[in-house]
C-alpha cells in the first residue's frame, strides 16, 4: 500500500529463486550486490536464502554423517534437505511446476540452452551440495535436475549456484540495461562475440580497426559477423557442429579461408 497516494501498487516479481545453503550469510551478501541487487531493486527477481541447518532437530544441528559402507568424507543427511525444500514449497500452487536443482559436479553441464530453460519458470529451488556429496535419496526422490558448471571440483555448490542465478537473472527482460545486450552475447546466437573497442581510437600506438570508425553500418555488421565466425572457428570449433550458415556466412567463410591461405 502506498499510503501517501492512498493507492495500491501490485508488484509482480518475474521470478523467485529459493536457495538452500549451509552458508546463508555468503548468499545474502552475494544477492545484495551487483546484478542481483539491481534485479531485486527493480522487483524483477526475488532471491530467498534458507539455511539448511535450520531444519535440523538435534542439539548439534547436524547436517552431515558418515557414509554407510565406509569410505572417506561425510555426506549431507537427507532429512534437513527434504524438510527445507518441502517447507519452502508449501505455498506452491497444485499445478505450479518448480524445478528443484541440485548443484553437483556430477550434474549436467550448464549451457546457455539449460539457462534459458530455467529462466522460463516462475520459480526455482536450488540446493547447494557440500562435503563429499548428498544422500542418494535426495537425488532420487527430491531433485528434478542436477547441474554442474564444469569439469573441476569445488568445495561446495554455493559458487556454482551463484553462477546459475547470474546467468538466469540476466536473461529476465529488464534486468540488463537493454534487452538487446542479452541477445547479442556470445552463445546467444551460437557464435562467440566479435572484438569490441571503445575510446581512445589509438592507445599506445594500437589502433582500433578502421572499419569501426567509418560509420558505415553495413561494413561494420559484416566485419563483426566475420570476426565472430573466425573467433568461433579458432577457439570453439565444437560450437559450429550443426551450425546453420547463411549464404552471407558462407561467403565470409570463404574470405577467411583465402586470408588464411595467403
Ligand atoms: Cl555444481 N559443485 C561442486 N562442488 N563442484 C563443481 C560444480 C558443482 N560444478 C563444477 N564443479
Amino acid at each position: 500500500m502506498n499510503h501517501e497516494k492512498n493507492e495500491c501498487v501490485i508488484i509482480t516479481i518475474d521470478m523467485r529463486i529459493d536457495l538452500m545453503t549451509l552458508f546463508p550469510d555468503l548468499a545474502e551478501n552475494v544477492f545484495n550486490d551487483a546484478l542481483f541487487a539491481i534485479a531485486r531493486s527493480k522487483d524483477l527477481m526475488d532471491y530467498r536464502v534458507h539455511n539448511i541447518r535450520d531444519y535440523t532437530h538435534d542439539k548439534h544441528r547436524t547436517v552431515d554423517d558418515y557414509p554407510f559402507g565406509g569410505g572417506a568424507g561425510m555426506l549431507m543427511k537427507p532429512e534437513p534437505i527434504f524438510e527445507a525444500v518441502e517447507d519452502v514449497l508449501s505455498d506452491k500452487g497444485p499445478d505450479e511446476e518448480v524445478p528443484i536443482v541440485l548443484m553437483t559436479p556430477q550434474g549436467e553441464k550448464l549451457t546457455h540452452k539449460l539457462v534459458q530453460e530455467f529462466a522460463s519458470y516462475k520459480r526455482l529451488v536450488i540446493i547447494c551440495g557440500h562435503y563429499e556429496g548428498v544422500d542418494e535419496r535426495v537425488r532420487e526422490h527430491l531433485v528434478t535436475h542436477e547441474v554442474s558448471i564444469g569439469d573441476y571440483v569445488l568445495s561446495g555448490g554455493e559458487l556454482p549456484a551463484f553462477v546459475l542465478c547470474d546467468a538466469i537473472s540476466r536473461l529476465i527482460p529488464g534486468v540488463l540495461g537493454s534487452d538487446e545486450s542479452a541477445q547479442t552475447d556470445s552463445y546467444a546466437d551460437g557464435l562467440l562475440e566479435y572484438p569490441q573497442y571503445t575510446r581512445p581510437p589509438v592507445y599506445r600506438g594500437w589502433e582500433v580497426p578502421e572499419v569501426l570508425l567509418s560509420g558505415h553500418h553495413g561494413n561494420v555488421d559484416k566485419w563483426r559477423r566475420k570476426e565472430s565466425l573466425k573467433r568461433t572457428m579458432e577457439r570453439r570449433p565444437d560450437l559450429l557442429e550443426g551450425f546453420e550458415y547463411s549464404k552471407a556466412d558462407l561467403k565470409l567463410l570463404k574470405e577467411i579461408q583465402n586470408e588464411g591461405d595467403k
